[in-house]
C-alpha cells in the first residue's frame, strides 16, 4: 500500500495478469415450438450476424440441439442472454438461451 499526500491508501497491482480474461460462449437451445424466423432474427439483432449467417447457426441449433451464436467476456455474455431471454418471453416463446465458460 503506498500512503497518498491525503489520509487515502492505494493498493498498487504487482502481480502481472498473465492470463486473458475467461471467455463465455452463449448457445441458443432448440425447442419444438418457437418459429425458425424468430431465431433468425434474434441472431441477427443480438449477435449482430447477416441474414445468411443468422439462418445457418439457426439450422444447426434446429438439427443439433445447440449452436453457439458468439464468444463474449462473461459480463457481455450474461447480458446478451438477458436480452435474448426477455424478447423471446414478451414474443411468447420459450428459446431458451445460456452462457457457457470456454477453454
Ligand atoms: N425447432 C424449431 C421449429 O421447428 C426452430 C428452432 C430453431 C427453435 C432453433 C429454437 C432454436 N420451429
Amino acid at each position: 500500500p503506498q500512503s497518498g499526500s491525503d489520509d487515502s491508501v492505494v493498493l498498487e497491482r504487482r502481480t502481472q495478469r498473465v492470463q486473458p480474461p475467461q471467455m463465455y460462449q452463449v448457445v441458443l437451445l432448440n425447442d419444438d415450438f418457437t418459429p425458425m424466423e424468430f431465431v433468425v432474427q434474434v441472431i441477427q439483432e443480438f449477435f449482430s450476424k447477416d441474414r445468411e449467417t443468422a439462418t445457418q447457426i439457426m439450422l444447426k441449433i434446429h438439427l443439433e440441439g445447440k449452436g453457439v451464436c458468439g464468444i463474449y467476456s462473461r459480463d457481455v455474455a450474461n447480458t446478451k442472454v438477458d436480452q435474448v431471454l426477455q424478447a423471446s418471453r414478451q414474443a411468447g416463446h420459450p428459446l431458451q438461451c445460456a452462457s457457457e465458460p470456454i477453454e
